[in-house]
């Protein structure tokens, strides 16, 4: 099945017993990302795709003086007057929302109060961007409710602008465009700097995605992000670049005596990574699965060696598939420091590797990961009459 039609009518139903009326219904996915890890905001390449899982959202016009939101996965409801928009200390969901509602009032948008249900089944923290799917979610359905006419490109920026300014992550494109321009059974080969993608179909014959999620999500992540983020832009300005993406790793010999050995390490990441996503699409086209596998293990070293955004948990899963020779390759998946892997394997021995990586990162961490496999699905959608 491709889309969760359970959830959407739990959500749907759920909608019509608060609300009493029909709402407008529209399913946000998650994303994947096959390779190009922390290249978007360097303005790169990134080569996601957006799931089966995501974000289901049940919204329409209120005649009320506030607006409110149901969160069914969290049984919390929200309420909040439009003049009064601001981030909340510890807001967790609600300042996705408000994130999307303010970038709008920004725009000169003059939104009306609405009512409003969610429901997901993106696993929370897997690194597997359920926090771009609710915003997409939110800004597809009120540019819907609203007539706003905004374009899809207009709207994951309002979403992107959310992330930064309510959640305080100063994140890329990569979440907010895969989860809004998803193609079905396809692979999006992203230019983060003209935002604009060429679909691959994905077709890796008797080998698939695995998903292996560690259920770990370490504190540092967010301000480690911001933190890597700002050393690419401080070795950028010092080249005289736009972004990392205008520099070969030659080119970095000038500062290298200017910045530090970690951060030259961080740097070259990037550059490597950029050039290996390239790699990545030219072995899709080849269908050379070999290579496949040998750029995912390459990208996780440079994460986890040189960029240093992984955690024993994921090098633990990562290592492991070494000793399988029914996979092809594997890396962490995401920003890091938790979340999962993606990994390529052998369709005949997914269910054999399911069980023993489960047992075996039981008996090292003392809890349990979680194994997905995933189809690669349509962008932000209404789905009104799909299910
Ligand atoms: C997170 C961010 F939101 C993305 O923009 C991207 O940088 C990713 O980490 C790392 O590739 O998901």
């Amino acid at each position: 099945m491709n889309m969760n039609k359970k959830l959407i009518k739990e959500v749907n139903r759920s909608f019509e017993k608060y609300f009493k009326t029909k709402p407008l219904l529209v399913f946000s996915p998650g994303r994947i990302n096959l390779i190009g890890e922390h290249t978007d905001y360097n303005e790169g390449f990134v080569f996601p795709a957006a799931i089966n899982k995501g974000i289901v959202l049940a919204i329409e016009k209120s005649d009320f003086e506030v607006s409110k939101v149901f969160a069914l996965n969290k049984d919390e409801v929200y309420e909040f007057g439009l003049g009064e928009i601001k981030p909340l200390k510890d807001g967790g969901w609600r300042n996705y929302i408000l994130g999307v509602i303010s970038e709008l009032q920004k725009l000169g948008f003059e939104i009306g109060n609405f009512d409003a249900v969610f429901a997901g089944d993106i696993p929370g923290g897997a690194g597997m961007s359920s926090s771009a799917a609710l915003e997409n979610s939110f800004v597809y359905g009120l540019n819907e409710l609203f007539k706003l006419g905004l374009s899809k490109t207009e709207m994951i920026v309002v979403s992107q602008k959310a992330e930064h300014n309510y959640a305080g992550v100063k994140c890329g494109i990569m979440d907010q465009y895969a989860s809004m321009f998803g193609v079905k059974k396809s692979a999006l080969l992203l230019d983060c700097r003209t935002v604009e993608s060429k679909p691959f179909k994905i077709d890796f014959g008797d080998y698939k995605l695995m998903l292996i999620n560690t259920n770990v999500k370490h504190d540092l992540s967010e301000t480690a992000y911001n933190d890597r983020r700002s050393v690419c832009e401080m070795v950028s300005e010092k080249l005289n670049v736009k972004a990392l993406r205008d520099v070969l790793l030659k080119e970095l010999e000038p500062v290298k005596s200017e910045i530090t050995e970690s951060d030259y390490q961080k740097v070259s990441y990037i550059i490597e990574e950029n050039s290996r996503v390239q790699s990545f699409s030219e072995a899709i086209k080849e269908h050379n699965l070999e290579l496949l596998g040998q750029l995912l293990y390459q990208s996780h070293d440079g994460l986890s060696e040189k960029y240093k955004v992984s955690c024993v948990e994921l090098d633990f899963l990562v290592n492991e598939t070494k000793k399988n020779k029914n996979i092809l390759g594997a890396r962490m998946m995401g920003g890091g420091f938790g979340g999962c892997t993606i990994n390529l394997i052998l369709k005949s021995e997914f269910k054999k590797f399911k069980k023993d990586i489960s047992k075996k990162f039981k008996s090292e961490f003392g809890q349990a990961c979680s194994v997905y496999s995933v189809k690669l699905s349509q962008g932000t959608h209404v789905v009104n009459k799909t299910y």
